[in-house]
C-alpha cells in the first residue's frame, strides 16, 4: 500500500453513481480514507437516487443533509481528495430558462461556500430529445440546448472553479455526432466523462480515446462502469480485479474513476486493485494485486477461504473467466471418466477440491471473520457457493462408487435446482451445465453435443 512515484493519471478515483440505495454517511467518509491512502485523488457524488442531486435537484439542502455534505468536502479536503460535487438534472430543467439556471448555478455556490472547487453537470440517462416544448422552439436540439446550459453555467463560474459534464451520448465510438459537437461547442477547460465503447466497457483501448479527444477536443475522463453491478446486473458481485485497460491509457485520457455497487465493502476489493493500476499502469498485474486487495479486505484470516470463493464469482464484463479453478477441475473429471483412467480416477482430485471449497464455504458463512459487513454483503453468493461445492462433493462421491451413469444421477438434480433458485451468479455456466450434462438421464444426446462446444 505504499505509493512510490507519480501515477501518469491526473485523475485517479471513485464514483458514487449508481442507481439503488446510496452509500451511508459513514461508508462515504471511510471510502475517502481508503481511497487516499491508495493514492487516489478524486471522489464523485453523483449517488443516482440522491432526490437532492437527481429527481428534486431544484430542492436545497437544509438541516442534517447540509451538515453531512459539508463534512465530506471537509475529510477530502483533509486527506488531499478532489470533491467532485455533482447535479443532475436533466430529467426536468427548461434549457431556456433563466430561473432553472439560477436555481442550478445557486445550488452549486452553496456547496462552493463549503469550500469545493469541482462540479458536475450529469446529463446521462435522459430522454434524448427536448421534452419542453418552449425548449423544443428555442432550440435546433438537445445538443444545442446541452452546449447553451453549460456556456451560461460555466460563464458563472469563477476561474477557481472546475467543471465536468457527462453527456447524453456517453458510450460509444469517441466520434459520433453528439459528442463531437458538444465537444466543439463549449470551453475546451470544461472536463467530459465517457464510459468507453460501452456503457460497461470490457477493454478501455488507447485508441478509442484517441478517437474521443480528437473529437471533442480534450482527453476524456473515463467514468469507468466497474465494478457497479445495479440495474440488470445485482445476480453478479464484482469482486474481480480491474483488467483490460490498456496500459498506455493515460497518453490520450486525464484519468479514472471508477463507479462502485450499492455493496460498499466488497467494492474495496475492485476499487483497491483500480488505485494500483491507476498508480502504475506499467507493472500492474491483475492477479497479483487483486490477493494483496483480498488480504487487506477481508482480513489476513479469512484471506484464504474468501479467495476460494472469489474465484467462483469473477463474471463481469471485464472478466472472460467466471470460475477458473472449477472448471478446470471438471474438464479434468469429463475427461478423466471419458478417456481417461474412469470415474474412480476421476473422482479423487474434484473430491479433494470440493472439501476444500466446502470449509471455507462453512468458515465464511458461520465462522468468526474479521470484515462481518463484507460476509453479510456476499452471504447470497457464499451461500450458492456452498450449494455449488456440495454438488461437486455429491459428483466425486457417484463417480468414486461408479453410480454416475445408472440410479445416481437421481442425487445430482435436486443441487441443480438449489442453485438456480439462488439467482445469484456464482460459478458462471460451468457448473449448471456440468451437472445439466449429468443428470440429462432419458436424453443423453443433446446435452453431450452441448458439453462439446456448441450453444
Ligand atoms: F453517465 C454514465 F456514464 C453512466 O454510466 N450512467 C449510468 C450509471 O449511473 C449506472 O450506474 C451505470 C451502470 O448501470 O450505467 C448508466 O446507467 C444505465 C444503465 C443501464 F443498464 C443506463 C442505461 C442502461 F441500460
Amino acid at each position: 500500500m505504499t505509493r512510490r512515484g507519480e501515477s501518469p493519471f491526473a485523475v485517479r478515483g471513485v464514483i458514487e453513481g449508481f442507481y439503488g440505495p446510496p452509500w451511508s454517511h459513514a461508508q462515504r467518509l471511510d471510502l475517502i480514507a481508503f481511497i487516499a491512502a491508495r493514492g487516489m485523488n478524486t471522489f464523485v457524488y453523483a449517488p443516482k437516487d440522491d432526490p437532492l442531486v437527481r429527481r428534486d435537484w431544484r430542492n436545497p439542502y437544509s438541516g442534517r443533509d447540509l451538515e453531512r455534505l459539508s463534512e465530506l468536502a471537509d475529510a477530502c479536503r483533509r486527506r488531499g481528495v478532489d470533491f467532485v460535487y455533482c447535479l443532475s438534472p436533466g430529467l426536468s430543467i427548461r434549457y431556456g430558462s433563466t430561473a432553472d439556471l439560477d436555481t442550478l448555478a445557486g445550488k452549486f455556490d452553496l456547496v462552493a461556500e463549503m469550500g469545493v472547487h469541482h462540479f458536475g453537470l450529469l446529463l446521462d440517462d435522459i430522454p434524448d430529445t427536448l421534452q419542453h416544448p418552449t425548449d423544443q422552439t428555442a432550440f435546433g436540439d438537445l445538443v444545442d440546448a446541452h452546449i447553451s446550459l453549460v456556456g451560461r453555467l460555466f460563464d458563472r463560474f469563477g476561474a477557481d472553479r472546475r467543471l465536468i459534464v457527462c453527456p447524453t451520448v456517453y458510450w460509444g465510438y469517441g466520434d459520433e455526432d453528439h459528442i463531437s459537437r458538444l465537444g466543439r461547442g463549449i470551453d475546451p477547460r470544461i472536463d467530459l466523462y465517457w464510459t468507453g465503447r460501452a456503457i460497461c466497457s470490457p477493454t478501455l483501448d488507447l485508441l478509442d480515446a484517441a478517437t474521443f479527444a480528437r473529437a471533442t477536443g480534450r482527453p476524456p475522463t473515463y467514468w469507468d462502469n466497474y465494478p457497479v453491478n445495479d440495474v440488470a446486473m445485482g445476480h453478479e458481485l464484482h469482486i474481480g480485479p480491474y483488467r483490460g485497460r490498456d496500459r498506455h491509457l493515460w497518453r490520450f485520457a486525464l484519468g479514472v474513476i471508477a463507479n462502485g455497487m450499492e455493496l460498499f465493502e466488497s467494492s474495496k476489493i475492485p476499487f483497491a486493485t483500480i488505485a494500483d493500476y491507476l498508480h502504475q499502469p506499467d507493472d500492474y498485474d491483475p492477479e497479483t494485486s487483486w490477493l494483496q486487495a483480498i488480504r487487506e479486505v477481508v482480513g489476513e484470516e479469512d484471506s484464504h477461504a474468501f479467495s476460494l470463493f472469489a474465484d467462483n464469482v469473477r463474471s463481469s464484463a471485464l472478466s472472460d473467466q467466471d470460475a477458473p479453478m472449477v472448471t478446470r477441475a471438471l474438464e479434468a473429471f469429463v475427461f478423466e471418466i471419458e478417456h481417461g483412467g474412469g470415474p474412480t480416477m476421476a473422482s479423487h482430485d474434484l473430491a479433494r477440491l470440493a472439501e476444500q471449497l466446502l470449509s471455507a464455504a462453512d468458515h465464511l458463512l458461520r465462522g468468526p471473520v474479521q470484515n462481518r459487513a463484507l460476509i453479510d454483503e456476499a452471504r447470497p453468493w457464499i451461500e450458492a457457493f456452498e450449494i455449488g461445492a456440495q454438488a461437486l462433493r455429491c459428483m466425486a462421491q457417484l463417480a468414486a462408487a461408479d453410480r454416475l451413469d445408472g440410479d445416481g444421477r437421481a442425487e445430482l438434480a435436486p443441487y441443480l435446482q438449489r442453485l438456480r433458485q439462488t439467482r445469484v451468479r456464482v460459478f458462471g455456466d460451468v457448473l449448471d451445465m456440468t451437472l445439466m450434462d449429468l443428470t440429462a438421464g432419458s436424453a443423453p444426446e443433446p446435452s453431450r453435443q452441448r458439453s462439446q462446444g456448441g450453444s
